[in-house]
């Protein structure tokens, strides 16, 4: 068979119909993005000569897998290249200065506690299984002014890499907490070190990662929104540095400037402020936020998320 049989006149006919092309109603824009997909996956099934069998078990797979299609684009590097065009886009337009944007993954759950100022996140559970995490620090614009009353939604895995409602052992929103911030911009919350999370074994990523040589690991990390009136709504995460994974994660988040410094402390005035008179982790970290230009800028993507 020829490489290049999609070519052809007739398999180019039947794209135009099958997208719709001589309907009168649909949407043009739809109609050319479908002819595109459905003609380059035509393309890719002649130049490696795919066979039905591997059709018909591509679609079977995803078909069953589809409840892991977030991780999918994680993995898969879709949420990495969204956040590639968007700070080539800034770039563009000479936005520049400001807390990078890093993905949101497939586990935020909306509907999180919210607290004044401070917040513990961790339930107990973790007692004695990992590091305590003392982090804070304060949510300013590009222009230096702190921001009253910003939100800044935290989430993360527990000791052993898993986030609550996805691992149904944990309490309701253990390790997630939205903390608004106080006069003076600044936020802080006791919790327990993350360990990085890994795709579940067995998993239709895991298989199509296994299929291409890849693991399905992440390095420590620590999810946030931050968000407040007139300004863009913020996804980032932190890592926890000396992870084995910080530069080989599987979802690629990692950015240089979000590798906060950890410092160890046996005890301090900051420990004490916030009941922790054991060693614990300290990571001090300020979120700098752009203006808005327009009132999406301000919400978060429409992407579905679990609730509770
Ligand atoms: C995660 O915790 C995560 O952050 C991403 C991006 C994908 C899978 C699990
Ligand atoms: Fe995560």
């Amino acid at each position: 068979m020829t490489k290049n049989f999609a070519t052809t006149a007739e398999v180019q006919d039947l794209l135009d119909q099958l997208s719709g092309k001589e309907q009168s109603a649909g949407d043009p824009r739809m109609k050319a993005i479908v002819r595109r997909i459905m003609g380059d996956l035509f393309a890719t099934i002649d130049e490696f000569d795919i066979t039905d069998e591997e059709v018909w078990s591509a679609i079977n797979y995803t078909a069953a897998g589809s409840g892991e299609f977030g991780l999918w684009a994680a993995g898969l590097g879709l949420e990495r290249y969204l956040d590639m065009r968007a700070d080539a886009l800034d770039a563009a337009m000479g936005v520049t200065g400001g807390t990078p944007r890093t993905i949101e993954g497939p586990l935020y759950v909306a509907g999180a506690p919210e607290a004044e100022g401070f917040a513990r996140l961790d339930d107990g559970s973790d007692d004695g299984k990992g590091e305590l995490l003392i982090m804070h620090g304060q949510v300013r614009d590009v222009d230096g002014k702190p921001l009253a009353n910003a939100k800044v939604e935290v989430w993360h895995a527990n000791t052993l890499g898993n986030y609550s409602y996805f691992d149904q052992t944990q309490s309701a929103f253990n390790l997630r907490r939205s903390i608004y911030t106080d006069a003076e911009g600044r936020y802080a919350f006791r919790s327990v070190v993350p360990v990085g999370y890994a795709v579940p074994p067995g998993g239709s990523t895991a298989g199509v990662l296994e299929s291409i040589g890849r693991h399905g690991n992440r390095p420590a990390h620590i999810h946030f929104f931050v968000s407040a009136d007139g300004y863009r709504h913020l996804t980032t995460q932190i890592n926890i540095d000396g992870d084995p994974y910080l530069h080989d994660d599987f979802a690629y988040a990692t950015r240089d400037e979000l590798i906060p410094p950890v410092n160890h402390v046996q005890n301090s005035n900051l420990g004490a402020k916030y009941g922790v008179t054991s060693p614990f982790a300290e990571i001090e970290f300020d979120f700098t936020m752009h203006k808005a230009t327009a009132q999406v800028e301000q919400d978060a993507s429409s992407r579905l998320r679990a609730a509770l």
